[in-house]
C-alpha cells in the first residue's frame, strides 16, 4: 500500500511540475509565480526524488516476506540497517514535503492580510529551493543510536542544523512583511501567526535533537514526540487551517463564520500547547514513547493530565471547525470574487470558479496582478470554446507558445487507476497478484493511450 500511494503521489507530482512549467497564464514569468505555486513546484520535485526510496524499500520488504528474498535478513547476509537508510532517505524529505506547501500558504496569507507584497520574494523562493536540497542530506539524524560511525554522525548533525537557516530566512521574511504592512486581523492570518509561534518552538527543539549527545539522551522519549508535533502540527496543520479559511470562499462561494473561526483558532492554539508542551518535560524526565500506560509514582501524572485536557480542547476545536463548515455551506454569507482584497489571480475569477477557471485567460501584469492592474483587465483571446483548448507558454517568461487541445473526458484513466489499485491490494496477499494484475493494467493503459481521431481539427 505504501508503494501504491507513492506511485499515486509521483503521478500528481509530474502533473504539477508540467502544469506549473508549461500552462501558466501569459505574462506570469517565473519571478511572478505566486509563492504557493513555487512551494508546490519545489515539493513536487522532492516527491520525484524521495518517493522511489520508500517504494524500493517497501517492495524489498514484501519480497522478503512473500517470495523469500533476503534483503533485510541478517542470517542470510542481508542488512537490517539498509531498511532504515532507505526509509529515512524518503522519511526526512517527507517532513519537508509536508511542510513546504504549508509555508507557501503562509506566504500568500501573510501578504494578503499585511496588504503588501511578500517581503524578500527572491529570498523566500531561494529558501524553498535550498530547503529541498538540504532535506536530502539529513536522513541519518534519525539513526544516531544505531551505532553508525561518529564522523558520519557529526556530518549529519551539521547538515541538520544548516537546514534551520532557510527556514529562518522565511520566518524573518514573514515577520518583515507584517512589520511593513497594514495588518488586518482575520482568521486565516491568526492561524499563520499561531504557526510562526509554534513552529519556532519546534525548530528550537529540532536544533537540540540534531546534536548527537542530546539525541542519544532523549531518544525514544516524549521529548521527540513533543518536537515533531511542534514542527508538523505547527508547521502543517496550523497553516492548513489558515488556508482552508482563506480559500473556502473561493472554492465554495460561501464565507466561513469569522466568530467561529476565532474560537476555532484559540481552542486549537491553547489545546495544542497544553497537549504537547508538557511532553518536553516528560521526555526529559525519562518517559518513553510508544507506551500506553506507566506505573504510578514516577512523577509523570500531572503533565499527562494536562496533555489529556489539551487533547480534548483540540478535539473541540476541530469539531467546531466541522460545524462551521457545514453551517457556512448552508447559510454562510455569500462570497464576492475577492473577499480579502488579495492580489493574486485566483481572486480574479468568480467564487466558485467557472468550470475552466476563466472564460478568457487574463494577461498577468505583475506578481500581484490584482493590485497592479490599471484600468481594464487585459485578456488573451482566440482559444476555442467548443473543445478543451489551452494556451501553452514558455517556461521562464510565460510568453505564449502554442495552443493545445486537452483530451475529452474519458473513463480509461479511472479504469487504469482501479486496475492498479487491484494489483497493489492483491500483492499484500499473494505475489501472483503482480503478474496476473498486470494484465488488466496493461489493457486499461492501452485503452487510455489508443490513438484517437480528433473530432474536428481547427481550420488552419
Ligand atoms: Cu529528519
Amino acid at each position: 500500500m505504501i508503494t501504491f500511494t507513492e506511485v499515486s503521489s509521483l503521478a500528481v507530482a509530474v502533473q504539477l511540475i508540467v502544469t506549473i512549467f508549461k500552462l501558466r497564464a501569459p505574462g506570469m514569468s517565473l519571478n511572478r509565480l505566486p509563492v504557493f505555486a513555487w512551494s508546490q513546484l519545489v515539493t513536487s520535485f522532492m516527491v520525484v526524488f524521495a518517493m522511489p526510496g520508500v517504494m524500493i524499500v517497501s517492495s524489498a520488504l514484501i519480497s522478503d516476506r512473500l517470495v523469500t528474498t533476503h534483503f533485510f535478513d541478517t542470517n542470510a547476509g542481508g542488512d537490517a540497517l539498509l531498511f532504515q537508510h532507505l526509509f529515512w532517505f524518503f522519511g526526512h524529505p517527507e517532513v519537508y514535503i509536508i511542510f513546504l506547501p504549508a509555508t507557501g500558504m503562509v506566504s500568500m496569507i501573510v501578504a494578503t492580510f499585511a496588504r503588501r507584497p511578500i517581503f524578500g520574494y527572491p529570498a523566500v523562493v531561494t529558501s524553498l529551493v535550498a530547503t529541498a536540497f538540504l532535506a536530502f542530506g539529513l536522513w541519518v539524524h534519525h539513526m544516531f543510536v544505531t551505532g553508525i560511525a561518529q564522523l558520519g554522525a557529526s556530518f549529519f548533525t551539521a547538515a541538520s542544523m544548516m537546514v534551520a537557516i532557510p527556514s529562518g530566512v522565511q520566518i524573518f521574511c514573514w515577520i518583515a512583511t507584517l512589520w511593513e504592512g497594514r495588518i488586518v486581523y482575520r482568521t486565516p492570518l491568526l492561524f499563520c501567526l499561531g504557526f510562526i509561534v509554534v513552529f519556532v518552538i519546534g525548530g528550537l527543539s529540532g536544533v537540540m535533537v540534531a546534536s548527537v549527545p542530546i539525541d542519544t539522551q532523549v531518544h525514544d522519549t516524549y521529548f521527540v514526540v513533543a518536537h515533531f508535533h511542534y514542527v508538523l502540527i505547527g508547521g502543517a496543520v496550523f497553516p492548513l487551517f489558515g488556508g482552508l479559511y482563506y480559500w473556502f470562499p473561493k472554492i465554495t462561494g460561501r464565507m466561513l463564520s469569522e466568530r467561529a473561526g476565532r474560537w476555532n483558532f484559540w481552542l486549537l492554539f491553547v489545546g495544542f500547547n497544553l497537549t504537547f508542551f508538557p511532553m518536553h518535560w516528560l521526555g526529559l524526565a525519562g518517559m518513553p514513547r510508544r507506551v500506553y500506560t506507566y506505573p504510578a509514582g514516577l512523577g509523570w501524572g500531572d503533565a499527562n493530565l494536562l496533555a489529556t485536557i489539551g487533547a480534548f480542547l483540540i478535539g473541540v476545536s476541530v469539531l467546531l471547525f466541522l460545524v462551521n463548515v457545514l453551517m457556512s455551506l448552508r447559510q454562510g454569507e455569500t462570497a464576492p470574487d475577492n473577499p480579502w482584497h488579495a492580489g493574486t489571480l485566483e481572486w480574479a475569477t468568480s467564487s466558485p470558479p467557472f468550470v475552466c477557471n476563466f472564460p478568457e485567460i487574463p494577461i498577468v501584469p505583475g506578481p500581484e496582478p490584482l493590485w497592479e492592474e490599471r484600468g481594464e483587465r487585459k485578456l488573451a483571446y482566440g482559444l476555442r470554446g467548443d473543445v478543451r483548448e489551452v494556451l501553452v507558454t514558455h517556461l521562464v517568461d510565460a510568453t505564449p507558445d502554442h495552443r493545445y487541445t486537452f483530451p475529452d473526458p474519458s473513463i480509461w484513466p479511472l479504469l487504469a487507476a482501479l486496475a492498479t489499485t487491484a494489483l497493489f491490494i492483491g500483492s499484500i496477499f499473494t505475489p501472483w497478484a503482480i503478474p496476473i494484475g498486470a494484465v488488466p493494467v496493461a489493457v486499461t493503459l492501452i485503452g487510455w493511450f489508443w490513438p484517437k481521431t480528433p473530432a474536428d481539427e481547427p481550420e488552419a
